[in-house]
């Protein structure tokens, strides 16, 4: 059955590609909306219908209410899909889609809003008996209170901002001395990022594992979950890579947190998909975190190893159909890793590496799925998030899906910009990771100060060594001459064996 006649993508980039390409197997037509800076986006030439709606600011293009309520009753849209960021958690943009008649592929404003108060979602999800991490269920008043509060619950402390989420305006204070001015930071922060000073304090889980649910819920109260996705390679904030089952979860440890995630979503009336994020500590003891309100960028993981498309179900879901299915027909079939593709350059710090990509040849094969928002020739601005593409593989176990995932990176081929590609080639050489040992310390192991820090005499060695790669370097840069046969150049004019520096 075909839930919408059209869809608005309210979104750019992968996301609005991925929803575009659910909509085209439904037979739902597509409108793709776009900024001065996204005329040539993939989303653009792959929508069935693409209108201009401002200038490269999101806040005058993807996050401009009216411009895209307008456009989607212009345009004779019936619903409409935020993707992930931009107004996909946005009450106000919700309710003003329902007000004009149109579908918002999400929850409902109401359920949006509940969960979207980081301190009143706590006070719930407690009330429900479903563990969170000891702390305040209010935001703090003078820094009297949060001190003692603070001392009560033992040091270290998180400062956390009330209206937060995804670890912005995040603050870890070891001790009581630091607290005030630790407070003054996260208030402002608080406020400039959500408009908000408000923040509260949790106690400071010790190297926990960031691990989070997905859920599906229909408009007649019935609620599933997916199982869980293992999120804890990420850098400042920024997820890196998921996969999906976690290493660390086994099934009754699965059933018990999925059984909270559908009682959490179902106590603020949530609707269509969902994530409930925990944090697991090393004695396997899991804490609600937050609700992410909308589909996640991480959600192919989910999707290999459930069979289940989840931006389908979320079309359907929004229409009002019933689910269909229950928990007991929701199964799990070997394994799955996501590796985000940034235009960040791993070797200078994640410096976002903006500009045209001159040559591209993207990974394929069995089991291999690129989600991808560009294409050779596609300029990446810089106004935006700097996600290229997301590169997902299954395998029947954790090893097979490492090894193919090393094998996908390997022929992936990106020029012009820099990408976090050859990070992720180096994580699936790890040991560490290869044996499922992670840890949200792992990223700052492996690219840490400490990590490469060489004294004495293993300093010359490195030295020596440094010299020699850059010199092998400089070496490819001007090529020894063409050695007897056809020449390198005559081939180098065909596509295929192009050789792209990375
Ligand atoms: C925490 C924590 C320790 N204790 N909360 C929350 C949002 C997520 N992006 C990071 N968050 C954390 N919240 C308490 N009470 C540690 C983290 C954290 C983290 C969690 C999972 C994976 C990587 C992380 C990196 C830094 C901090």
């Amino acid at each position: 059955m075909r839930p919408f006649g059209k869809v608005l993508i309210a979104n750019r980039g992968e996301i609005a590609v991925r929803v575009i390409r659910a909509c085209r197997e439904l037979g739902i037509r597509t409108v793709a909306v776009f900024s001065e800076a996204d005329r040539e986006a993939l989303h653009v030439l792959m929508a069935d219908e693409a209108y201009p709606i401002g200038p490269a600011p999101a806040t005058q293009s993807y996050l401009a209410i009216e411009r895209l309520v307008a456009c989607a009753r212009e345009r004779g849209a019936e619903a409409v899909h935020p993707g992930y960021g931009f107004l996909a958690e946005n009450a106000a943009f919700a309710e003003a889609c329902r007000a004009a008649g149109l579908v918002f592929i999400g929850p409902p404003p109401a359920a949006i809003r509940a969960v979207g108060a980081k301190t009143a979602a706590r006070k719930t999800v407690a009330a429900l008996g479903v563990p969170v991490v000891p702390g305040t269920h209010e935001p703090l008043g003078s820094d009297d209170e949060a001190a003692r509060v603070a001392r009560e619950l033992g040091y270290p402390v998180m400062i956390k901002a009330a209206l937060g989420g995804g670890g912005k305006g995040m603050r870890l204070v070891r001790r009581p001395e630091e607290l005030a001015s630790a407070l003054r930071l996260a208030r402002s922060e608080a406020a400039s990022a959500f408009g908000d000073p408000a923040v509260y304090l949790e106690k400071a889980l010790e190297a926990p594992r960031h691990i989070e649910v997905q859920i599906l819920a229909d408009a007649h109260g019935q609620v599933v979950h997916l199982g869980e996705r293992e999120c804890s390679i990420q850098r400042r904030h920024q997820k890196l890579i998921e996969e999906c089952p976690s290493p660390f979860v086994d099934a009754p440890l699965r059933e018990r947190m999925g059984e909270a995630a559908c009682r959490v979503a179902a106590s603020v009336g949530y609707q269509n998909a969902g994530t409930i994020e925990f944090l697991v500590d090393a004695d396997r003891r899991f804490y609600f975190l937050e609700v992410n309100a909308r589909l996640q960028v991480e959600h192919p993981v989910t999707e290999l190893v459930t069979g289940l498309d989840l931006v389908k179900e979320q079309l359907r879901l929004a229409a009002g159909e019933k689910l269909g299915y229950g928990q007991a027909d929701v199964g799990w079939r070997g394994w799955a890793i996501e590796c985000r593709i940034y235009a960040e350059d791993p070797d200078r710090d994640f410096m976002p590496s903006p500009g045209v990509i001159t040559g591209l040849r993207t990974p394929g094969g069995p089991w291999v799925r690129d989600d991808t928002g560009i294409y050779e020739g596609y300029t990446v601005p810089l106004h935006y998030d700097p996600l290229l593409a997301k590169l997902v593989v299954w395998g029947h176990d954790r090893e097979e899906a490492v090894r193919r995932m090393a094998r996908a990176l390997a022929e992936y081929r990106v020029s012009g910009v820099r990408t976090t590609i050859p990070f992720h080639v180096r994580v699936m050489a790890h040991p560490d990771f290869q044996a499922g040992r992670l840890s949200t310390a792992f990223v700052e192991t492996l690219l840490g100060r400490k990590g490469l820090q060489v004294q004495g005499r293993h300093r010359q060695v490195a030295l020596i060594a440094a010299v020699l790669a850059a010199y092998r370097e400089a070496g490819r840069q001007t090529p020894p001459p063409a050695p007897p046969g056809p020449s390198p150049w005559t081939l180098s004019t065909r596509p295929g064996f192009r050789r792209f520096p990375r």
